[in-house]
């Protein structure tokens, strides 16, 4: 392709707007332009790379016998309807009337069309298991879209849903895809993890999160510093086991504390550490209201609450919740006397502690020599707390440690939670009528492309793995109004053109600087330079990745590009 006369608009600042690596490269190279907030063209270069993640998803998913379709991105209401989701997603959903005023969802995810595709169409255990799966672009209204391609409102995603006859035929085809997944992250030079995670909403129980590890990644994840354990920070069970304290129980005593309000103040104010004093969080877990308690230098993980109480909404009470409830605002909480609309749930952390502090739930005064269960009692001791640096790692191998992540894939074992709904069923081998069993399984396409490029740059641009960058070989002629030197460009282009290296001619009219800065931008692993020893049919190729570079004569530059692309 020649460069004078693609889209290719380089730019030499910085975007203000694009904070991370990824955003700045993928628009200063010219790769993507927005279009609205969260929204993306990608222009030629771009568009050649995202099919290059698109194809290795596409081979990974036939190879693991998975068919390709492509669902619309219009969706009925009525599906939604059905599964009820139509009233329990908010404005994340992007919704339209049509011209009949009909309503419509636009794409955020398929379970519902494609449930009631194969409902329709498919009713014996001999068409089972059965895995479908489609690359299209999805819509999700964000609140805050931001970091370019990472966290988008419409983006590319690969999603693939399984339909099987039984738990342990979803187990067979949950391996299926992680594998794949694997591959395909492998072979897009990623260095990832599959960790545990939460299924969210989602309903099944087991799923696991595919995370490439950046610094940039709006995921925590919770690893072993010795085995693969690896989970979100979310899911991340707490094995440490508690001592019993060796203090003998001091008398209960209500103290002053004017004006302190947070555990830090309160702490300092009555002399103890931290984490010898009590946080009381009050919930609102669907229509119950719930005090969680938890050790002062702990922080309540709300997910380990939801999936306590296999809820669907968790959110955080009102102050004005806790003043009818309590009489007192969030700063002097406790558990002592709460009435009894309230629960109080503990973490395991609380149970063994004597001669702690906690509010009074009374404005300025907390508690001292505060003993659980003599003090105050608690519906249920559980692993409410997030785990933290230094914890054990579940699998008992090593301490945990923490990383970032950007979440690239997601594939969950959904169980009948959609086939039930929608009335997806199968006659079984006894003729008998059974419910299907689901899995879905995600990846971020267009967010790939970003991880890839998180990882894969330096300060003159991106630096893409071999297999991955928009064109093979970038061929620069440096000053083409030099007959030699353009004839000897011209040359060479038709010849890699013949020999099939996908080329990227430079054919421009400009500075030799500009056209290295620019070739330094896009990241093309290998540049072939026509300058001023044309004469001499002698040309530099040079290495993106490495900078190492050579002088060649011209007529070996086919078998030298041939070789380094074996
Ligand atoms: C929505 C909106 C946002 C959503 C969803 C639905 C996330 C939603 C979870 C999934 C699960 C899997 C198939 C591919 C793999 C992931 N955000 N999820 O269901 F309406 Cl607005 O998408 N879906």
């Amino acid at each position: 392709m020649k460069q004078s006369q693609m889209l290719v608009p380089t730019l030499k600042e910085i975007p203000a707007d694009a904070e991370i690596k990824s955003h700045q490269l993928l628009v200063r190279a010219g790769y993507i332009r927005q279009i609205a907030s969260g929204i993306y063209t990608y222009l030629p270069l771009g568009r050649r790379v995202l099919r290059k993640v698109e194809d290795i998803v596409r081979e990974e998913m036939d190879k693991a016998g998975a068919h390709e379709m492509l669902m619309s991105a219009l969706q009925p209401a009525e599906l939604w309807e059905e599964s009820g989701r139509w009233y329990t997603y908010g404005s994340e959903l992007m919704r339209l009337n049509d011209r009949h005023d009909r309503e419509f969802a636009l794409g955020a995810t398929h379970e519902e069309v494609a449930t009631a595709l194969v409902r329709d169409a498919v009713k014996s255990y001999k068409r089972l298991p059965m895995t479908v799966y489609q690359i299209q672009n999805k819509f999700r209204d964000e609140k805050r879209p931001r970091f370019g391609l990472l966290r988008g409102r419409e983006f590319l995603m690969k999603d693939a849903y399984s339909f099987n006859e039984s738990q342990e035929s979803l187990d067979k085809s949950y391996e299926l895809m992680f594998e794949a997944y694997s591959n395909v992250f492998t072979r897009c030079g990623l260095d990832f993890r599959a960790v545990i995670a939460d299924s969210g909403q989602m309903g099944g129980k087991d799923t696991h999160e595919f995370m490439v590890l950046s610094d940039v990644g709006e995921d925590v994840i919770a690893y072993s510093d010795t085995s693969d354990y690896a989970a979100n920070i979310e899911m991340a069970p707490v094995v440490t086991k508690y001592e019993t304290s060796s203090e003998s129980p001091k008398d209960l005593e209500k103290v002053e504390t004017p004006d302190k309000k947070t555990m830090q103040e309160v702490a300092d104010y009555l002399d103890h550490e931290l984490a010898k004093g009590l946080k009381s969080i009050m919930f609102k877990v669907d229509e119950q209201f719930v005090m969680v308690v938890t050790r002062g230098d702990h922080e309540v993980n709300d997910v380990k609450l939801k999936n306590l109480y296999d809820a669907r909404i968790v959110e955080l009470a009102t102050e004005e919740d806790t003043r009818q409830l309590l009489g007192t605002g969030f700063g002097s909480l406790g558990p002592i006397h709460v009435p009894e609309e309230v629960e109080v749930v503990a973490d395991f952390a609380v149970e063994k502690l004597v001669n702690v502090s906690c509010g009074a739930n009374e404005e300025g005064c907390h508690f001292t020599n505060v003993s659980p269960g003599r003090d105050f009692t608690v519906k249920e001791y559980a692993d409410l707390r997030f785990i933290e640096e230094g914890d054990p790692s579940p699998d008992g191998k090593g301490i945990i440690k923490f990383a970032r992540g950007i979440e690239v894939g997601h594939v969950f074992k959904l169980g009948q939670f959609y086939a039930e709904k929608m009335g997806a069923s199968f006659l079984d081998d006894q003729g008998k009528s059974q419910t299907m069993t689901m899995g879905s399984y995600g990846i971020g396409v267009s967010r790939t492309l970003a991880a890839i490029v998180e990882q894969y740059n330096d300060d003159r641009g991106i630096t893409w793995p071999k297999n991955l960058a928009p064109y093979q070989v970038h061929l620069l002629s440096l000053n083409p109004k030099k007959e030699e030197q353009k004839e000897l460009a011209d040359e060479l282009y038709e010849q890699l053109l013949d020999a099939g290296v996908e080329v990227l001619y430079d054919d421009r009219k400009e500075r030799a600087g500009v056209k290295f800065a620019d070739s330094d931008l896009f990241g093309i692993p290998l540049r072939v330079t026509v300058g001023k020893r044309a004469d001499e049919k002698v040309v530099e190729v040079k290495e993106r990745q490495t900078g190492d570079q050579d002088e060649l004569k011209a007529d070996t530059v086919i078998d030298y590009v041939k070789n380094w692309y074996k």
